[in-house]
C-alpha cells in the first residue's frame, strides 16, 4: 500500500549520529520516490544504524550513483551486502532503495542494506545461468517497439513475459509512427499478442501522440523503459526530461538495428514528477526461470509435441513437426529446442 498520495510528503527520518549524541532529524525529500509502508519500517531500522536512504540512479562499473533527495553521491555496495548476497540480482541496482553509510574521511559511502522490492523486472543474463536485475521498484513497464523494420511480435510476447510476474504492469508504446505503412493493422496484430494490454502509436521524434502516455507519469511513480536498441527509448527519455540527457544515434539504414548507444541503465527524475529509467537495447531477450527446472524436464516442448504428426516425432526432420513450427513462429526459443534435442541425446 502506498503511504500517501500527497506529492508534497516528506518525511523526517530520526537517526543517531553517534553513541551519546542526541538524536539528530535528517530530512529526506521523498517526493519523487514511492515508499510503502514496510520501506519505511526498514528505513527506520536502518537509520538506527546511522544508515542514510536513498535510491541507486545510477549503476557502474565500480560504483553507483545514489540520490538521496536532498544530493547524488558515488557509493559502492559493502563486503556484508555482498556476501550475504546469493544471486546477482540480490545486489543492488537502480530502482532500489537503500541504506547507506555516509562517507568518512578518505573511504567511499557504502551500500550496506536493499529495501524490500516492489518489483523487480529479471531477465536471464545473455549467455549465463544467471538471472539479471533490469530495474527494480518500477510501477509500468513502457515496451517500446518500432515500427519500421524492428516490428517483431514474438519479441513483444517475449517482452510481455518479462513484465509478467515482476510486480510492474506493462504498456506498449508503438513508436515510429511516421514509418508506418498502416498503423491500424499494425495495432490489430499487436492486440492479437497483448490482449488487455494498453497500446500507444506514438513518433518520439517529432512529439506525435506523446500526450498519450502522461496518465502514467505520477510523482511517485517510476517507469521504466525496455525494447531493442534504436527503437528510440533514449529520444523518448529527452523528450520527457526537456534535455538532451541521453545521447541517441541514428539506426543501421539497411536493417534498422540500432547500434546499442544506451550503455547503462539510468533513473531520471521528470521535472514535472515521477522518475523514468532508460536502459541499453535489449539484444536476445531471455526469461529468467526462478524454478529450476530438472534437466529432463520440458513441458512446454511436450505439450507442442501432441500436435506433432508422428508419435515419436524427434522434432528433428520428420515432417509436420508441430515444435519446429513453433520455432519458426518465433514462439518457442531455438535454443530450447536445442537443449532438448541434447538432453535425449544425452539419455540414449
Ligand atoms: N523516424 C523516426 N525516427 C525516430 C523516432 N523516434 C526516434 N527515432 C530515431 O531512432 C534512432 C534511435 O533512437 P534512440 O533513442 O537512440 O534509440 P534507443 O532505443 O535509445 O537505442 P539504444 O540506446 O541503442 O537502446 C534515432 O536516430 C532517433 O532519432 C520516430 O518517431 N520516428
Ligand atoms: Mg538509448
Ligand atoms: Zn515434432
Amino acid at each position: 500500500m502506498l503511504i500517501d498520495d500527497d506529492e508534497r510528503q516528506i518525511y523526517e527520518i530520526e537517526r543517531r549520529a553517534k553513541p551519546g549524541e542526541h538524536l539528530r532529524t535528517r530530512i529526506v525529500t521523498v517526493a519523487a520516490f514511492r515508499w510503502t509502508e514496510r520501506q519505511q519500517k526498514e528505513v527506520a531500522e536502518y537509520s538506527g544504524q546511522g544508515l542514510v536512504p536513498g535510491r541507486i540512479v545510477g549503476e557502474h562499473r565500480t560504483h553507483y550513483q545514489v540520490a538521496t533527495g536532498e544530493s547524488e553521491i558515488s557509493a559502492e555496495a559493502s563486503g556484508a551486502l555482498r556476501n550475504v548476497a546469493t544471486e546477482r540480482s540480490d545486489l543492488p541496482g537502480v530502482g532500489d532503495f537503500v541504506a547507506f553509510r555516509p562517507a568518512a574521511g578518505d573511504g567511499p559511502a557504502t551500500i550496506e542494506g536493499v529495501l524490500t522490492r516492489t518489483s523487480a523486472l529479471i531477465r536471464k543474463a545473455s549467455g549465463e545461468q544467471r538471472p539479471q536485475l533490469l530495474a527494480s521498484n518500477v510501477d509500468v513497464v513502457f515496451i517500446v517497439m518500432g515500427l519500421d523494420g524492428d516490428f517483431n511480435l514474438a519479441r513483444l510476447k517475449r517482452f510481455l513475459e518479462l513484465v509478467h510476474g515482476s510486480g510492474a504492469i506493462p504498456v506498449i508504446v508503438a513508436n515510429k509512427a511516421d514509418l508506418s505503412r498502416d498503423t491500424a493493422e499494425a495495432t490489430k496484430q499487436i492486440a492479437e499478442v497483448a490482449p488487455g494490454v494498453p497500446i500507444h502509436i506514438i513518433g518520439a521524434r517529432d512529439g506525435i501522440g506523446l500526450e498519450e502516455l502522461e496518465p502514467y507519469f505520477h510523482p511517485h511513480h517510476t517507469i521504466v523503459l525496455v525494447g531493442s536498441s534504436g527503437v528510440g527509448k533514449s529520444t523518448l527519455i529527452n523528450r520527457w526530461l526537456g534535455r538532451d540527457a541521453q545521447a541517441t544515434q541514428t539506426v543501421r539504414a539497411h536493417d534498422n538495428r540500432g547500434r546499442h548507444t544506451t550503455t547503462d541503465r539510468q533513473l531520471f527524475i521528470r521535472p514535472d514528477g515521477g522518475s523514468i529509467i532508460d536502459t541499453p537495447g535489449v539484444r536476445g531477450l531471455e526469461i529468467w526461470e526462478p524454478v529450476k527446472k530438472t534437466e529432463d524436464s520440458f513441458e512446454d516442448i511436450d505439450a507442442l509435441a501432441a500436435n506433432c504428426k508422428f508419435r515419436n516425432c524427434k522434432h528433428d526432420s520428420e515432417p509436420a513437426c508441430a515444435v519446429r513450427a513453433a520455432v519458426k513462429r518465433g514462439e518457442l526459443e531455438a535454443d530450447r529446442l536445442a537443449s532438448f534435442a541434447r538432453s535425449r541425446h544425452a539419455r540414449n
